[in-house]
């Protein structure tokens, strides 16, 4: 059912419920200035198509021009800060067991004060090697100084084996973190409310979620400005965004 706002009823539901699960999307950091997933390539990179450019094969074909787009993004994100929403989030931990899962790569929950359970698609800020896949130790302060995107930028190399480093995030194509999926979708199936919030549901196997969480008979409340492909399969589809709803829903 899509709501302008929610009634006494669904806040109560909300607040009340001891298990919560926050599956957030792109659409969580917008309101941070971080562009969304299907934005994300700005500038430069908008002539690339975001599920063309996050997979093996442009990696393959030239990853001075994927660790530059990674590289960028993750020093973007360092300049901005959590939104209302995610300290919301946040504050709501402290309340109820609050499970977050994210299919957002940056950092911003985190930097709220929240422990994310699950990174379904990785992080920014773990680069590995491309190689022997052992974390890199890289210097954040490498940000500092990056003011404008570069086009091009050869990735490291690993200290142990020598093979490049890459981003650490999940590509189309690739699987989910093991552990990632395993605690997501358990978290789903036993969770009293899911808020789907800032996702065009559109990824799989992500975007299963939601439907798992229905399926166990949660209480699934969507945030999200616009109608999505999850709208329908949802208990309720809120019109608003993260800063204007999860503060309102949060105890
Ligand atoms: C896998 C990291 C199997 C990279 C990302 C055909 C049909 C179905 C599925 C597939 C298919 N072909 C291929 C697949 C599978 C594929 C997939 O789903 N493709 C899609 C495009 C159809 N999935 C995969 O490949 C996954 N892996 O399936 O592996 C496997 C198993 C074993 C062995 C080998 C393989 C891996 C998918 C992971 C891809 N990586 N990110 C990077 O970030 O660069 S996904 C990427 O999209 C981001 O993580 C992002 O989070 C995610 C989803 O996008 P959203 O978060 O929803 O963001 P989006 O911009 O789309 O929407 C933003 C929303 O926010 C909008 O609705 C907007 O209205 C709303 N909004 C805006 N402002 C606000 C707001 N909401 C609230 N407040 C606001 N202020
Ligand atoms: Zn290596």
């Amino acid at each position: 059912m899509t709501l302008i706002e929610p009634d006494a009823a669904l806040l109560d539901t909300v607040r009340s419920a001891e298990r919560v699960v926050v599956f957030s999307g792109a659409g969580m950091s917008a309101e941070s200035g971080v562009p969304t997933f299907r934005d994300a390539l700005t500038g430069l990179w908008e002539r690339f198509d975001p599920t063309e450019l996050a997979t093996p094969e442009a990696w393959e074909r030239d990853p001075a021009l994927v660790w530059a787009w990674y590289e960028w993004r993750a020093a973007m994100v360092r300049r901005v800060a959590p939104n209302a929403g995610h300290l919301a989030v946040a504050e709501w931990a402290r309340a109820a067991e609050l499970t977050i899962v994210t299919q957002n790569v940056d950092d911003l929950h985190e930097r709220a004060g929240s422990r994310v359970s699950a990174h379904l698609h990785g992080s920014l800020y773990a680069p590995r090697c491309s190689g022997c896949g052992r974390p890199a130790e890289l210097d954040d302060a490498r940000f500092d100084g990056m003011t404008e995107p570069a086009e091009r930028m050869t990735p490291p190399r690993c200290v142990h084996c020598g093979a490049a480093v890459r981003p650490g995030a999940v590509w189309f194509g690739e699987p989910l973190p093991d552990d990632a999926w395993a605690t997501a979708a358990d978290s789903a199936e036993n969770c009293d409310v899911m808020i789907v919030v800032g996702t065009s549901g559109v990824v799989y196997p992500a975007a299963e979620l939601p439907l798992r969480a229905m399926r166990a008979g949660a209480t699934v409340v969507e945030v999200n400005p616009q109608r999505t492909d999850l709208s329908d399969a949802v208990t309720h589809s809120w019109r608003a965004t993260a800063v204007e709803a999860l503060p309102a829903l949060a105890r």
